[in-house]
């Protein structure tokens, strides 16, 4: 089988990739580990910056995100007990927009395939070959036959735990990780969310977020151990900890789903070789307190699939040879963001007195500073895309 570009991986990063290079004309094949029931109902991230709404929009999958998505124009940030309103509309003209991860991944599965365009599922043994030279491939099992797919070009787009970053010979890489000394624990809960925008909340027991997927699904996170057991988590001990954090008017209801998601800043450069483009979690990771994962994944394939079609259209492969740098330079602006929000927010225990009152003392500046007010909020909405 061939194809122009073989896209490894049916998250965000390679399936919004397949749809921006079929509206350009360039074939593409999708090799996705696992199943579409399960990639359909992972919960993951929740908050779309206003350019990633225009990019799915432009990209023809975005009219069920703007009937059902939530457009938010600001946060709270809770710490001492009181809630502040960070105002985006106000300090920067921009809003977000609420839509669950798998709601996106489900427009832009329903996408490809009335495209009738090739998308395969339960792929194993994903081998990457040739990527140093013009004539790659990629080797695969599917239904119990292998399969080889000879391409021009490979989308790393299978998340931190895949195969490609991990095809690329360790001296060709430098890798940058920091990991935090705590983790997530988020719920999905059939509960009506207790404010109309995020609370982020600082408290002597740790973060906590109260986000939301509807007016009656809550989602919400509390700082923990970073090998926490959830089996010492019944939901009334949840709610009893969510509600000491986050307020007591907090409503609660079933819990649907909960998970643990560990904490790390990591950013691989380059993020290319050879014919190999690493895009998305392949390629970096950063702490979900800034809310910035997909959008990362939704901005370098914006870079990837336009320096693509430089190449196909015109025979140019000056943006392919800047990829990398091109993503980079925004990508480490948005690491900073996403440490300094999770710094702000989270309890460190080699923290002394000294350092709880100085990360107070921040809070009370950026809720009392309209300069600093407004570089959260222009972070938060999401800083210019690279081009
Ligand atoms: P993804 O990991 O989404 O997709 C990679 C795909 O490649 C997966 O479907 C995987 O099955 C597939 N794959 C892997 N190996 C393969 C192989 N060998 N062959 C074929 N396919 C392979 N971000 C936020 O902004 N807010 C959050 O609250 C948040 N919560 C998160 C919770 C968890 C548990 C995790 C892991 C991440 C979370 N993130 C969050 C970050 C997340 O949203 C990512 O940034 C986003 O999924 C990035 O999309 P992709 O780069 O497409 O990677
Ligand atoms: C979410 O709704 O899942 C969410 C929102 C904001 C964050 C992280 C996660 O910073």
């Amino acid at each position: 089988m061939r194809t122009q570009v073989a896209i490894i991986g049916a998250g965000p990063a390679g399936l919004l990739l397949a749809q921006l290079l079929h509206q350009r004309g360039i074939e593409s094949v999708v090799l996705e580990a696992r199943a579409r029931d399960y990639i359909e109902n992972r919960v993951r991230a929740g908050v779309l910056e206003h350019q990633s709404v225009d990019i799915l929009r432009a990209a023809g999958v975005g009219e069920r995100m703007m009937r059902e998505g939530l457009p938010h124009e600001g946060i709270v940030l809770r710490f001492k007990g009181r809630n502040h309103r960070i105002d985006f509309a106000d300090l920067t003209g921009k809003a977000v927009m609420i839509y669950g991860q798998q709601e996106v991944v489900k427009d832009l599965i329903a996408a490809r395939l009335a495209a009738q365009q090739p998308l395969y599922f339960n792929v194993e043994d994903v081998a990457l070959s040739h990527f140093d030279t013009d004539h790659p491939s990629v080797r695969y099992r599917v239904d119990g036959r292998e399969q080889t797919l000879e391409c021009d070009f490979i989308a790393g787009c299978d998340g931190f735990h895949g195969v490609c970053r991990q095809s690329i010979p360790p001296r060709d890489l430098r890798v940058y990780e920091r990991i935090y000394p705590f983790a997530w624990l988020g719920i999905l809960a059939e509960a009506p969310p207790a404010s109309q925008e995020l609370v982020y909340a600082n408290d002597d027991r740790g973060f906590a977020l109260l986000s939301m997927r509807s007016p009656t699904v809550s989602r919400l996170y509390l700082q923990c151990q970073p090998e926490e057991d959830l089996n010492q988590w019944p939901d009334e001990r949840l709610w009893s900890e969510l509600q000491s954090r986050l307020g007591s008017q907090l409503a609660t209801g079933p819990v649907l789903q909960k998970s643990v998601t560990p904490m790390r800043s990591f950013v691989t450069e380059p993020m290319s070789t050879g014919r190999l483009f690493l895009a998305g979690d392949a390629a970096h990771i950063v702490p979900p307190t800034g809310a910035k994962g997909m959008n990362l994944a939704i901005a370098d394939v914006q870079v990837l699939s336009n320096a693509l079609e430089s190449f196909y259209r015109a025979s140019r492969s000056e943006a392919l040879r800047a990829y990398s740098a091109t993503c980079l330079e925004r990508i480490w602006k948005v690491q900073r963001f996403s440490w300094w929000m999770t710094a702000l927010l989270h309890r460190f225990d080699t923290d002394n007195a000294f350092d709880k009152r100085r990360q107070l003392a921040e809070l009370e500046y950026i809720v009392s500073s309209r300069a600093a007010a407004q570089t959260l909020a222009e972070n938060y909405v999401g800083l210019p895309l690279s081009h």
